[in-house]
């Protein structure tokens, strides 16, 4: 069976979906692609022989698209999200899942409703090797529990349009799904620091920015956000267990070594950094949609997400202070 997959949102991360789907992968195909923009739409859809259209119901309604993925802007995912639910369409939706705890909520009332885990959220961390293994080293346990998480999430740059707001709901948030992922615990508290801004930015940024978070058990989580680093897109991350540390290693396949000194290429965008992950994440989910099964990170996950950005932008708000995460019981569904 090929799932016929609708996309919705013809941006760069939505093209890049497509290339993936319909160069790499196998068993998915693109029918359908919706965007405000309709020639926008038509520009990806035609070389596909797709159909092309401007809004997201429609093309939720269309009985020819099996599954949804919505790579719009995290401030409309909500009601497309909801539609795909109650149409009984999986849905891969790029995070955040929504822009608000509340927004988070109504999605899981939905996906209760309907009785079936239908909703996936875009954490493609999650299937990056490095992370997983990672993670494979805390819970093998031979080095006790963790005690502390430092993380760096480092931009060359970002557009005029991305706002301080966006570095914790935009870009700190792969880091607080990704702590959660490698700890097994939620986060309780939040805390944002603004160090000394850097010359090389748009006057309205404050960045760098430190996330500094703490989980159920008190592990200690530390956040580097740097969005305008300038050199590349580099990801850093170690886990500190009480008899030792794993870390994630940097992203190259081959190093040179000269009369220079030795490198390796750094890459300049998320999607080279997480290819993989990325193709791991897909190729996962279109398996699952044909086998009438859930995979990846829940609604619950895009829900916890959001509320510990919700607490972060609090901070960012109040000058720096402790915020506490205020997170609904998680119901039994996603046991
Ligand atoms: C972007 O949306 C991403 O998801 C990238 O991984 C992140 O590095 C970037 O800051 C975000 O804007």
């Amino acid at each position: 069976m090929t799932v016929r997959i609708g996309l919705i949102g013809a941006g760069g991360m939505g093209r890049a979906h497509v290339d993936r789907i319909t160069n790499e992968l196998s068993g998915g195909r693109i029918v359908a692609v919706a965007d405000i923009n309709l020639d926008g739409a038509k520009a990806v859809a035609e070389p596909l022989g797709a159909k092309a259209y401007g809004s997201g119901p429609e093309l939720i309604a269309d009985p020819d698209v099996d599954a949804v993925l919505i790579a719009t802007f995290g401030k409309v995912h909500c009601p497309d999200v909801i539609a795909a639910i109650e149409a009984g369409k999986y849905v891969l939706c790029e995070k955040p899942l929504a822009t608000t705890g509340e927004d988070c909520r109504k999605i899981m009332e939905a996906e209760q409703k309907a009785g079936k885990q239908l909703v996936t959220v875009g954490f493609m961390r999650r299937f990056d090797k490095g992370y997983n293994e990672m993670r494979k080293v805390l819970t093998d346990g031979d080095l006790g529990y963790a005690t502390l998480l430092h993380c760096r999430h480092r931009n060359p740059s970002v557009p005029e349009n991305y706002t301080t707001r966006n570095m914790i709901d935009d870009t700190a948030i792969h880091e607080i799904d990704i702590s959660r992922f490698l700890l097994g615990e939620e986060i309780t508290s939040v805390r944002v620091d603004t160090p000394r801004s850097t010359s090389k930015k748009f006057a309205h940024l404050t960045d760098p920015l430190v996330l500094v978070a703490t989980t159920e058990s008190g592990v200690r989580i530390d956040d580097e956000v740097n969005v305008n680093i300038q050199f590349g897109y580099s990801i850093e991350c170690e886990l500190v267990m009480e008899g030792g540390t794993t870390s994630l290693s940097d992203q190259e396949h081959a190093r040179v070594r000269d009369q220079w000194g030795e490198r390796h290429v750094i890459c300049h965008s998320h999607v080279d950094r997480f290819h993989d992950a990325f193709n791991a994440e897909f190729q996962g989910w279109i398996r699952a949609v044909e086998r009438d099964e859930h995979a990846g990170s829940t609604a619950w996950d895009g829900y916890a997400a959001t509320v510990v950005v919700d607490a972060g932008i609090e901070s960012l708000e109040n000058g720096g202070k402790e915020v506490q995460v205020d997170m609904i019981d998680k119901p039994a569904f996603y046991a």
